[in-house]
């Protein structure tokens, strides 16, 4: 069976378990701790994040190569379009979130709010927390208001989709919400996400350890139901 070792709240280990939600592959999570990493982990990844994806002796780390892999040795259920010009779009709002949003979102505000003061005994970076709120964020919410032309960022429902919901859900843990008002298409799509069975069924088996955390905001969960 395949073996994710990360934590379920993190955003690029759910885009992991989402995949193999949605391709149907079974999975074990194992959870690791990047904040406080076992001995050896910079084996598996130097970089010392997570995921990382164990397959009997193959193991290799980051959401992105792991979904390509698993579209190569799992074809049924694509994770990316066929089309080339979906695809290479897939590959493009990928690359926009886990480039360009992700830092804001999770270092800039989740880091700052809740795991460095909750977990970490830190104090917050109050001007890291404005700049990533009231300049980095929307304009990374702007390009992706404007790139959705239709219900999904990419053709069909790909990676893509699951890469934006993830990193949004990520965002309202941190307290925040998606305004409808300024960013419609967007919020619109976040709910039409998160009601694909691959997410109700992750963030269901999420809740539990994610209630574990201090200071996450969980709310985002009871308002889907
Ligand atoms: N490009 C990587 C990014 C992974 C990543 O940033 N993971 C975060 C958790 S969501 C992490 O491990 N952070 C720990 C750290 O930065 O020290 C991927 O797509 O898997």
């Amino acid at each position: 069976m395949l073996e994710i070792l990360g934590l379920p709240f993190s955003a690029h280990t759910r885009k992991v378990i989402v995949a193999c939600l949605y391709k149907g592959l079974p999975y074990e999570l194992s959870p690791l701790l990047p904040l406080d990493p076992p001995e050896g982990f910079a084996e598996l990844n130097p970089l010392l994040k997570i995921p990382v994806l164990r397959d009997e002796d193959f193991t290799l780390p980051d959401s992105t190569a792991i979904a390509l892999y698993l579209d190569r040795v799992h074809p049924e259920r694509p994770l990316y379009p066929t089309d080339p010009h979906a695809y290479g779009r897939a590959l493009w709002i990928e690359e926009l979130v886990d480039g360009a949003l992700a830092p804001h979102v999770l270092h800039g505000l989740l880091m700052q709010r809740v795991f460095g003061p909750r977990v970490l005994g830190l104090e917050p970076d109050e001007a890291l927390i404005e700049a990533s709120l009231n300049e980095h964020i929307p304009a990374r919410f702007g390009d992706l208001e404007r790139a959705l032309d239709g219900d999904w960022f990419a053709g069909p429902f790909s990676y893509a989709d699951i890469t934006v919901a993830s990193m949004l859900i990520n965002f309202c843990y941190a307290g925040e919400r998606i305004s409808g008002e300024r960013y419609p298409k967007l919020s619109a799509f976040f709910g039409r996400a998160l009601r694909e069975p691959c997410f109700s069924k992750a963030l269901a088996d999420e809740r539990g350890p994610a209630g574990e955390v201090p200071g996450l905001d969980l709310g985002v969960l009871s308002e889907l139901e």
